[in-house]
């Protein structure tokens, strides 16, 4: 006979923290949200912490190169989406580590001889305004001078002129030579008041450029996560269908950290493919793994996948239909929980602490604070970021507002259909487990982000605590009763922004 749990299957608006006890050093700038990402031994550091404990989900309509650089630049990372071809994925992730080094590759360069109206195609194509001007047009010939766009006036100079009337020639330009620090490199730009300092090899070859604005950048973000060559971490989604070919080609790019994109993850699938890439590339790249809502599917994830974080949360993403079409799911707080407490026995066990990743279904801020103080170490999240700008989507104006489409990876549209499909000889879906839809527009990563964080760093010290663990070692959490979450909100009053209450 079947099995029934004695508990309910609950979400996390059924739930409210406690306030403990917060002292004086308890201040949201004394918080640190640093969170490991991979297992490691008990007392000692993950391979690779995230500075803030959120990730995009991977899915097409959320994560590109765009959120990639983005997220990092916050301190978490996005999961490139792995429903496109194994070449498109892995240029997205070259371009995220080749965002920025200090010392960045020039990708905007022209010969002397080339004409204006070239030099401007390339300031177009690459949004760059500062471009190298080498022998023969590439990005490691022997460097001849510099040009910006302020050097020509695109309405009144003669787009016929050859640049080389118009850069600033090489003797003219300062320059640092292979060898120089990234220090002593701002200040060459600093001292000079310059935007940009290339850096040449012995022989007169460009190297490298540095920027003025990636300094200012890296001050303004200082929780940006970088890895030990100082270039963005990046993330992938991988499947279990291609992953011989997939994996290789996305570590070449210089992945840092692949997560398997399943609903349900509870299969010898992916423990052959996480097996395959762990004996392929060791500790390389950091392997994660799900989605599971069981103690059973954790554990299995860990001992015979060996997976590095495991992710919980089937059915609860906004746009999926999976309880609906298949009848499999568990509210998201009680997956979190019985995972949670496993990973606890799990580690105490073994001496061996695997991150959570609650996946999906975090519907406002107070959802992802409670999923954090439940236990989970990040969050990954796919309609909170498919409405910012940095999702790879179109605007779209509706109805006199301005929306951004946003679909399941499990739609038709996005005809993932390794991810769903049972039977693996087929390419054709049988059934849709997501829909597609649209959220509306609400900002950049860093405005959206900024606030969350804001009042998650505030709860923390509600709570008396500093760290990620500390919340979640100090939360107590009630269960809410439907009345006491309508007492929650305002009552007996007309709000003034009531007409806006169906954005919500
Ligand atoms: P949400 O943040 O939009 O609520 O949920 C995002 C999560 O939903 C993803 O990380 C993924 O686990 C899941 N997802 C993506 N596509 C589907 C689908 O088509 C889905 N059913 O469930």
């Amino acid at each position: 006979m079947a099995k029934i749990l004695d508990d309910l299957s609950r979400t996390f608006s059924e739930y409210l923290l406690i306030p403990r006890l917060t002292r004086k050093e308890h201040l949201p700038k004394n918080v640190s949200l640093v969170t490991p990402v991979a297992s490691h031994k008990v007392g000692e550091a993950s391979r690779l912490s995230l500075n803030i404990p959120v990730v995009s989900a991977s899915m097409q309509a959320v994560a590109g190169t765009e959120m990639g650089i983005a997220l990092a630049r916050q301190g978490g990372v996005a999961f490139v989406f792995c429903s496109q071809s194994i070449e498109s994925q892995a240029a997205m992730i070259a371009k995220i580590k080749s965002h920025k080094a200090g010392f960045v590759r020039s990708d905007s360069n022209v010969k002397p001889s080339a004409t204006l109206q070239d030099l401007l195609d390339i300031m177009k194509k690459t949004g760059h305004s500062t471009v190298a001007v080498t022998e023969d047009g590439s990005n490691t010939g022997r460097f001849m001078g510099i040009i910006t766009d302020k050097d020509f006036w695109e309405f009144e100079d003669d787009l016929n002129s050859k640049v080389q009337g118009y850069m600033t020639p090489k003797d003219k330009v300062i320059h640092g030579l292979v060898g120089i620090t990234l220090k002593e490199a701002n200040h060459l730009l600093y001292k000079h008041k310059k935007e940009a300092l290339p850096v040449l090899e012995a022989d007169g070859r460009l190297n490298s450029l540095v920027f003025k604005k990636d300094y200012v950048d890296h001050i303004n973000n200082p929780l940006e996560l970088l890895d030990s060559r100082k270039r963005l971490v990046a993330a992938a989604g991988i499947n279990t269908h291609d992953y011989k070919e997939r994996v290789p080609a996305l570590v070449e790019a210089g992945v840092d950290v692949l997560s398997f994109d399943s609903s349900d993850g509870f299969s010898e699938f992916q423990k052959e493919a996480s097996l395959w890439v762990k004996e392929r590339f060791g500790d390389k790249v950091i392997v994660g793994g799900g989605n599971v809502v069981s103690a059973e599917g954790f554990r299995y994830l860990v001992e015979e996948a060996k997976l590095d974080f495991v992710k919980v949360g089937i059915g609860g993403g906004s746009i999926c239909i999976t309880r609906e079409q298949k009848g499999i799911g568990r509210g998201q707080a009680s997956a979190l929980m019985e995972v949670v407490e496993e990973r606890n026995r799990y580690a105490r066990e073994k001496g061996v602490y695997v991150p959570i990743c609650s996946d999906g279904g975090l519907a406002n801020d107070t959802q992802i604070i409670i999923a954090m103080a439940m236990g989970a170490d990040f969050v990954m999240m796919g309609r909170y970021f498919a409405m910012t700008d940095e999702s790879p989507t179109p605007r779209v104006s509706i109805k006199g507002r301005i929306y951004k489409p946003y679909w399941g990876e499990g739609s038709n549209r996005a005809r993932n259909w390794q991810r769903y499909v049972d039977d693996q000889a087929s390419s054709r879906l049988h059934f849709e487990e997501g829909v597609d839809g649209y959220v509306p527009v609400v900002g950049s990563v860093n405005e959206v982000l900024g606030l969350t964080l804001e009042k998650m760093r505030a709860s923390m010290c509600n709570l008396g605590s500093i760290t990620l663990a500390e919340f979640t070692q100090n939360a107590v959490l009630t269960l809410v009763s439907e009345q006491s979450i309508e007492e929650g909100g305002t009552s007996n009053i007309i709000q003034v922004e009531s007409k806006f209450d169906d954005d919500k």
